[in-house]
């Protein structure tokens, strides 16, 4: 047998017995690699262990999104009402000039990445034609009772890159069952119907709004519901998870994402992800603690801030010139999604079917102040340090806090929780903006920070604050200087840092 073919030979495999110890070393070298990658492997740094509870993966998806709308359009656009009784005719919902297309574009281009729309509202009229009711769409004159807005909306939804979500009331003033078990049946063969013909639905909307009275089909008269059992919500919530398990849920207490407790679309200061859920159902509210989350908290359900752009949810003409401005929606979304909550804004279409030139001029004006703002981060650059890294490794480098990715994050070794970083911006920058998040499937970590400028050679805060989370927005006076720091200043664990920004505001920005 031929030996091994070597290119390279050394000269000890000419004497005798070289050739078996060459073999030797062929079968060992192999085996010092493999120990050496054992030994670099149980060198590696762990991650640190997260802490509390962490997001689920649709939760995770959903806290990108940020900003995304709600529209509410039903008969109640046509009869100038906010909740309809239930006895609106379906000839009175005919939109003149009906277009999904006009109203996704007006989201997409206000930098929604989502919309929810009143499939059903109070009343019980169907946006869509639903097999289990005539009150609907069908009956209607629009399109001579062939249209479906759902499909259309979710159709140009899907166009456009946006995501699509519904809002079933359970409170339904028109079901002449309402209020009995067959109710639910109805309820949920509708949940069905959406989940199946109009997907994929990324939030369902559960309202916990119940004023008891009612057309109920003709019985015109007040049905009380226990808000606890009656909607059996576990198996209700089944029914959403099975069909669309990527799907949020909407209600006063989740069980994904919570009401943050008022509709003017503010987030609570600190606004912790996380609530004890076991004391919250549908339409049982504390909305204190609904606006600020638990801490500790026993599940992760972060907070949306529902608020319309106009006074009602619903459109009304009397109502033209009291759009939000474009300083109102900024000052919105810094006070919801720039504090680790999300922005559900409501754009009510008209009597056409159309958002309102009113409203899409303001939404344009608050793209351009936002994009102003965002379009330009003033910390890319420059030096980071911190007073400690885990393990020395640089998967957890100081660096990744500017790399705005969101998936690799600053931490320190275990048992340092009040760590400091240190952005050397290399020369003095002027900002008025700053821009934090938390590298959220390790959970919710960070209870109080502080930011400081370097000034005349020593540090001076400017600003402080508690919850950061997904996101957390600090919008103050100009700051101007070289060097900004972190100072982390309660957590029960190590930090993971995976964002800071520093962005300026023009002064325009803040004037209606
Ligand atoms: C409330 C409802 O009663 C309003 O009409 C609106 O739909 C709002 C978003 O939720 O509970």
């Amino acid at each position: 047998m031929q030996p091994p073919q070597i290119l390279a030979c050394p000269k000890w495999l000419g004497h005798p017995g070289g050739r078996r110890e060459f073999k030797m070393i062929v079968k060992i070298i192999p085996l010092v690699a493999l120990t050496g990658l054992l030994a670099d492997r149980s060198l590696a740094v762990e991650p640190p262990p997260p802490f509390g509870p962490v997001p689920a993966a649709r939760q995770l998806a959903w806290h990108e999104m940020e900003f995304y709308g709600f529209v509410h359009f039903t008969v109640n656009t046509f009869t100038d009402k906010e909740w309809g009784y239930g006895d609106e005719p379906e000839a009175v919902f005919n939109p003149t000039d009906f277009s999904a297309e006009q109203i996704v574009q007006t989201a997409k281009a206000a930098g929604m990445k989502g919309l929810i729309l009143t499939a059903k509202h109070h009343d019980g009229f169907c946006l869509w034609p639903s097999q289990y009711t005539e009150h609907s769409v069908k009956n209607s004159p629009w399109k001579n009772g062939h249209g479906d807005v759902l499909r259309e909306m979710s159709d140009a939804c899907k166009h456009a890159g946006l995501k699509f979500g519904v809002y079933l009331s359970p409170w339904d003033r028109h079901s002449a069952v309402y209020g009995r078990p067959e109710y639910l049946t109805y309820y949920r063969n509708q949940l069905r119907e959406l989940l199946t013909n109009y997907g994929p639905i990324f939030e369902v909307w559960f309202d916990g709004a119940n004023g008891g009275d009612g057309f109920y089909g003709g019985a015109r008269e007040k049905r009380n519901i226990d808000r606890k059992t009656y909607y059996d919500w576990e198996n209700t919530r089944a029914i959403v998870r099975e069909l669309m398990p990527g799907a949020m849920m909407f209600s006063d207490g989740g069980p994904d994402v919570r009401w943050v407790g008022n509709e003017r679309g503010i987030a609570g200061d600190p606004c912790w992800a996380t609530l004890n859920r076991a004391d919250f159902s549908p339409g049982q509210a504390d909305e204190q603690r609904l606006n600020r989350g638990d801490r500790p908290g026993t599940d992760w359900l972060p907070a949306e801030c529902d608020v319309s752009i106009r006074p009602g949810w619903f459109y009304h003409a009397k109502e033209d010139a009291k759009v939000k401005t474009p300083a109102q929606l900024v000052d919105l979304y810094f006070k919801s999604a720039g504090c680790g909550a999300s922005l559900l804004l409501n754009l009510p279409p008209d009597r056409r079917g159309r958002i309102a030139d009113a409203d899409v001029q303001s939404l344009k004006e608050f793209r351009q102040r936002l994009d102003g703002i965002f379009s330009k981060n003033l910390a890319v650059g420059a030096k980071v340090t911190a007073s400690n890294v885990r393990g020395n490794d640089k998967t957890f480098a100081a660096k990744n806090v500017l790399l705005g990715d969101g998936k690799k994050y600053w931490s320190t070794d275990d048992g340092l929780t009040t760590p400091d970083l240190i952005l050397d911006l290399g020369k003095a920058k002027t900002f008025n903006v700053v821009s934090l998040r938390e590298f959220l499937p390790l959970g919710q970590r960070v209870e109080a920070f502080a930011l400081d400028e370097w000034q005349e050679g020593q540090w001076i805060q400017f600003a402080a604050g508690t919850s950061i989370g997904s996101h957390r927005l600090i919008r103050g006076d100009s700051v101007t200087t070289s060097k900004v720091r972190l100072r982390l200043t309660q957590a029960p664990v190590c930090p993971a840092i995976s964002e800071i920004g520093l962005f300026a505001e023009p002064p325009t920005a803040k004037e209606n």
